[in-house]
């Protein structure tokens, strides 16, 4: 099967003449507004009216939110969820999960890569992501050969993203070792290599198939300390001046060992010590850090991208949350494994994990009074828009017209005042709050459904059924 030519199902990059919609209620920059008429053109939102009744436009009826980046995202990951949820011959954790995962991803074709994506995209967009970061690490066939176009999994990653209508920042990942110290890879890890030339490469050859969706932005990934070498993530972030930087960091108390043992510093310690960390860097998880470290993420502007679904379904740890709120500590929040994909569930949990670790409520506020949810969609509209890269987290002019609308008669809205809205919908959770949802402007979901989900739900189940089939004889 070829890459999809779906068309912008989506149609997100509908340049196409002004679109105005006029929603019940809106989440501003200053606040919530009634009638609000927001003034579309080319994706991009060139004007916003509140008390704008009878203006004209398209009514839109509910409550309207910007869309939440999804700032971390494995997108072939959405394929195993549910299937390492058995226990093992020996103790299980972090890394018998990472087994599981290698002997999965040992079996992905590019067509396999793009109908996941497109699924876990369509899913993302119901659950009230707007955008997502890929970050990208599978480039090369099953035996570590290179494609023929180097950048061909890339490509079928934008291709997924056209069909959904998701934005998209793409970031591929540059993986050139096993482990600390310059480890040898092991043979689940061939399909991530590269040496820095090559990567660089890489990065080129995704730029131009990232050209197909004109939005689409891309950085770049350093996978993990672990999996490069001080001199080869100098070069590779040197020769590359502009766009996101994202490193997993300090997931794992062993990563944290391993790292101690290597170099005699602690993950996040090393880097600020050796890398220029700066506001396009995002550090994905740094779940175990000193006070000192966390003092210095913040201070640096980069943002934090915490995963906390997939940090508990992994057993990583609980991020220092209120310490590195009280130092202005910038975050965003990412599905990550995409065990589960929900907006709303990942600020939720990032709250609760505070609770259940500090026996305390409201933890991720520092203001009396201050609304949790408020607060914490806030900050992952903004860490998430910085981190990628991209002119989104607000419905004002300038801004892409990715916006959810939540469905006003659902009782976590209809029951209370508009105050209370954004912690309705992320600590009320019951049935999905999501009615419809517009990327650049153009409707993708209607009702909760993603308007392509029929068709893009049975190329997902074909292709399960004859991966799992391999993956069960293996
Ligand atoms: C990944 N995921 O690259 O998919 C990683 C696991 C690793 C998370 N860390 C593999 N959640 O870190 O080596
Ligand atoms: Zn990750």
């Amino acid at each position: 099967m070829t890459r999809s030519q779906t068309p912008a199902a989506a149609g997100a990059e509908d340049f196409g003449a002004a679109r105005t919609l006029v929603f019940d209620h809106a989440f501003l920059p200053d606040g919530w507004a009634r009638d609000v008429r927001v003034t579309v053109q080319g994706g991009v939102i060139s004007n916003v009216a509140p008390d704008a009744a009878g203006t004209g436009g398209e009514r839109v009826k509910g409550i309207a939110i910007p869309g939440l980046p999804n700032l971390h995202c494995h997108t072939f990951q959405r394929g195993m969820a549910g299937l390492a949820e058995r226990r093992g011959p020996s103790d299980d954790s972090f890394w018998t999960w990472r087994d599981v995962m290698y002997r999965f991803l040992g079996r992905l074709t590019p067509e396999d890569v793009e109908a996941i994506a497109a699924y876990a995209y369509a899913e993302m967009q119901e659950r009230g992501f707007t955008a997502v970061g890929e970050f990208h690490y599978i480039h090369h066939g099953a035996d570590g050969t290179p494609y023929a176009d180097l950048a061909e999994m890339a490509a079928r990653i934008v291709a997924a993203a056209s069909g959904t209508g998701i934005g998209l920042t793409l970031l591929p990942a540059f993986y050139a070792y096993g482990g600390f110290g310059a480890a040898p890879a092991v043979p689940g890890q061939r399909r991530f290599l590269n040496d820095p030339d090559r990567f660089l490469k890489l990065v080129e050859a995704t730029r131009a198939a990232a050209a197909r969706l004109p939005s689409t932005a891309v950085g770049i990934a350093p996978h993990s300390l672990r999996a490069v070498t001080p001199e080869t993530l100098a070069e590779v972030v040197k020769a590359t001046p502009q766009g996101p930087i994202h490193i997993h960091i300090a997931e794992q108390v062993k990563e944290v060992e391993d790292c101690l043992a290597w170099s005699g510093a602690r993950p996040v310690a090393w880097l600020y010590d050796h890398m220029p960390v700066d506001a396009r860097w995002c550090l994905i998880h740094a779940t175990h850090m000193t006070g000192d470290e966390t003092r210095r993420l913040a201070a640096s502007g980069a943002v934090a991208g915490l995963c906390p679904i997939t940090e508990a379904s992994l057993g990583d740890g609980i991020f220092n949350g209120p310490d590195y709120l009280a130092a202005g500590g910038r975050l965003g929040v990412g599905s990550d494994s995409n065990i589960e994909i929900d907006a709303a569930g990942e600020l939720r949990l990032l709250e609760y994990s505070q609770r259940l670790g500090r026996r305390g409520r409201n933890l991720m506020t520092t203001e009396a009074g201050e609304s949790t949810g408020h607060r914490l969609f806030t900050a992952a509209l903004a860490g998430g828009a910085q981190a990628l890269g991209r002119p989104i987290g607000a419905l004002a002019a300038g801004q892409r017209a990715d916006i959810v609308v939540l469905d006003s008669e659902h009782t976590s809205f209809s029951t209370v005042a508009r105050e209370h809205w954004l912690d309705s919908w992320i600590f009320v959770p019951g049935r999905p709050a999501v009615d419809s949802v517009f990327t650049g402007g153009v409707k993708v979901v209607e009702g909760g459904r993603h308007l392509q989900r029929d068709a893009i739900a049975a190329r997902y189940r074909v292709t399960l059924e004859k991966l799992l089939g391999r993956l069960l004889d293996a």
